[in-house]
């Protein structure tokens, strides 16, 4: 059996970011927005650098404009993610593109989004959690806002509060204010950091917002006593590969530190970040990873236990998925 078809816990995924450009393109069209910018000649997503990418993925949301648009977007994306094997899955969502910020109109969103979860469960047997996400460069005043839509809607589906965007603006200390809102009010916190950022990006977002996971954290290869921590803390990174070498982090898989960081006894799991941004699939990943670094069927049982038990759902949640990634007799 190749390891493609195994069953899958993906922590990491951006839910604008997994939209298939056909299904943006077609938003576009039924809205007459022009946005064939951001595509190149084959119609897939087309940027230059990580700083275009975020400039693209932002135009990409332009086109989401309703809570009925992010529910079909969640039954697009569940359905792409149950075909590649993906049974338990926590998703990326931004009040800053449900709504603009605004509590009342984020609820709607997030209720559309839930109701489209439970469709796709039922439909598809991949099960959802959301984690929302404020966004780096908008800043920390935007992110106050984020986090107290988060805060607000906090339950046993909204499990999460994170960030994403430019690790090159600001200090993660700049968020700590929302950070700790997010803290008090129950959620789980996990960070991007480690990716355009340095060690000392990873530390600090440890040290000041006191997360227990880290969105890629993959630089912290570049310094083994932070590797050392990492692994004594049993901090859990969200690996992203496929993402990082489309954006340029490294040149090829083999290049790619994640068997050095596991090998060091930290607690890595594989995600997708962004599948159709960076033409990849959780399918995609773990065929690549096999072959770099000979990965078998055991070493991906392993990453899937570890991706499990640092889920932020509730303990009967991860009773139900354990049982679905038990290998069949
Ligand atoms: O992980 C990738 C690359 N690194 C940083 N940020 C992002 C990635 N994919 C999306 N993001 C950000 C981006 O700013 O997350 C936001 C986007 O606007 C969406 S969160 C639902
Ligand atoms: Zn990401």
């Amino acid at each position: 059996m190749s390891v493609a078809s195994l069953p899958k816990v993906e922590l990491h995924l951006h839910h604008e970011g997994a939209a298939p450009p056909a299904f943006i393109r077609g938003l576009a069209k039924e809205k007459k927005l022009d946005i064939s910018g951001i595509f190149d000649e084959r119609g897939r997503y087309a940027y230059r650098d990580f700083v275009d990418f975020l400039r693209v993925y932002e135009a990409a949301c332009t086109t989401l404009q309703s809570p009925r648009d992010f529910y079909r977007l969640t039954l697009a994306v569940l359905e792409e993610s149950a075909a590649n094997g993906v049974v338990y899955s926590e998703t990326f969502l931004s009040p800053d593109f449900c709504g603009g910020g605004d509590l009342g109109a984020w609820r709607e969103y997030l209720a559309a989004i839930r109701e489209a979860a439970e469709e796709a469960e039922r439909g598809f047997g991949i099960t959802l959690r959301g984690i929302v996400t404020c966004i780096r460069h908008f800043g920390p005043e935007q992110a106050r806002r984020t986090a107290r839509c988060a805060a607000e809607t906090a339950d046993d589906w909204l499990v999460g509060f994170g960030m994403g965007g430019d690790e090159g603006q600001g200090r993660a200390g700049d968020f700590a204010y929302s950070f700790d809102m997010a803290r008090e009010a129950g959620l789980r916190l996990t960070t991007h950091a480690g990716e355009w950022g340095g060690p000392d990006s990873v530390r600090e977002s440890l040290d000041a917002l006191r997360v227990e996971r880290i969105g890629h954290g993959v630089r912290a290869c570049e310094d083994r006593a932070l590797m050392e921590r990492l692994a004594g803390d049993g901090v859990v990174l969200e690996v992203c590969p496929g993402s990082n070498l489309a954006l340029g982090l490294y040149a090829d898989w083999r290049a790619h530190p994640i068997e050095t960081l596991r090998a060091a006894g930290v607690k890595v799991t594989v995600s997708t970040d962004d599948p159709p941004f960076f033409h990849t699939s959780m399918a995609h990943e773990y065929d690549r990873l096999a072959d770099a670094f000979g990965w078998d069927e055991a070493r991906f049982g392993d990453l899937n236990r570890i991706a499990l038990e640092a889920a932020f759902c509730d303990a009967a949640t991860k009773e139900k998925i354990a049982k679905k990634l038990e290998p069949k007799a």
